[in-house]
């Protein structure tokens, strides 16, 4: 496969290239792409040695078989044609394309053979948020239909890239030195603080990341499933956190819902209270699966069921879905 990674020097650009190592994911060409800025950097891969090229409207493409890109949605919307014009499959992790009716939005536990129908030679990785929250959905929706959502995330800085993680971890540092903290990636200092506030707000109230939740879970599930969401952005580095409440068309029992969840590809079920075992983001980053604990009935509603999520924003929240599509696709023989 010759691959492409485009914004190689970001946080999943940089997670791309552990991943695909790490997955040994069938690699014979490797072509690292960014800005101006971050055009020259070297990078290893596999003991070999790349530097980043400029992105531009050439024909760098021809030839690449996928490119995964995560560069921000504007660069996404000025590059779509370069990149696939010669036929690459681009796997795009910004929200640029994502509700588009000739895009499919993919999380490959759950809606796989969408990504099989591109008529763009798009496909669309989803919100960080959206991904860890219906790979746990699409196992209670194999019971039993799920009507409502009602979800509140808990966001890692990394959702807003390394600087923001960078700024989170100076902010402690400068508070422990009794320095004014650093407040440039977020509205307010995060350090010791919670911002309910990610992404823009909307005329509805509800603020852009909110609404992806809304849409994108009725596009990746096919579904008329109503998603009532509250984005919070917390102090913790890299793995994002939702307490979850979903209302499913028939009541289920609790020992089948912990079946479900424990046979459910991509899922870990860390659910022992007693023993004071749930997810914790501290102990998730970094790693693969989404895990799910604190699972009850509502004790309101005899339909309802509450659950906790946690799961790394850079690797499933990103990079691991996109590559995770880019197997599927090799797996079915559907990629050159
Ligand atoms: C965030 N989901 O967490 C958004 C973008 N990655 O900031």
């Amino acid at each position: 496969m010759n691959v492409a990674i485009v914004g190689a020097s970001g946080a999943v650009g940089q997670e791309f290239l552990r991943v695909l190592d790490q997955r040994n994911f069938p690699i014979d060409n490797l072509v690292l792409f960014g800005s101006s800025r971050s055009a020259g950097r070297d990078y290893t891969f596999r003991g070999k040695q790349y530097t980043v090229k400029e992105l531009k409207h050439n024909d760098d493409f021809k030839g690449i078989d996928v490119a995964f890109v995560s560069a921000g949605g504007g660069t996404s919307i000025e590059f779509a044609e370069t990149i696939t014009k010669h036929g690459a499959v681009m796997i795009d992790n910004s929200s640029a394309f994502r509700m588009e009716k000739d895009v499919p939005l993919v999380v490959p536990e759950v809606n796989p053979e969408d990504a099989l129908d591109r008529p763009r030679g798009i496909i669309a990785n989803p919100n960080c948020t959206t991904i860890q929250m219906v790979v746990a959905l699409k196992a209670i929706e194999n019971l039993s239909h799920i009507k409502r959502v009602h979800v509140a995330t808990y966001q890692a800085a990394s959702g807003a890239g390394a600087t923001a993680m960078a700024e989170l971890k100076k902010q402690f540092e400068q508070l422990l030195n009794g320095e004014e903290p650093t407040v440039e990636k977020f509205a307010y200092q995060l350090a010791y603080n919670l911002i309910p506030h990610v992404d823009v707000f909307t005329d509805n109230g509800y603020t852009k990341e909110e609404m992806k939740m809304y849409n994108e879970t009725r596009k990746i599930m096919h579904s008329d499933i109503e998603v009532s969401a509250t984005c919070v952005r917390v102090p913790v580095m890299r793995a994002h956190s939702e307490a979850t409440w979903v209302e499913t068309e028939r009541p289920l029992s609790l020992e089948e819902v912990r079946q479900a969840f424990a046979q459910m590809d991509g899922v870990v079920l860390q659910d022992e209270p007693a023993k004071k075992v749930y997810p914790m983001p501290l102990f998730v980053a970094d790693h693969d699966e989404v895990y799910v604990g604190r699972i009850r009935k509502d004790l309101t509603n005899p339909n309802g069921l509450s659950f906790w999520t946690v799961s790394d924003q850079i690797r499933k929240g990103a990079a691991l879905n996109a590559v995770q599509i880019a197997e599927y696709l090799l797996k079915v023989g559907n990629i050159r």
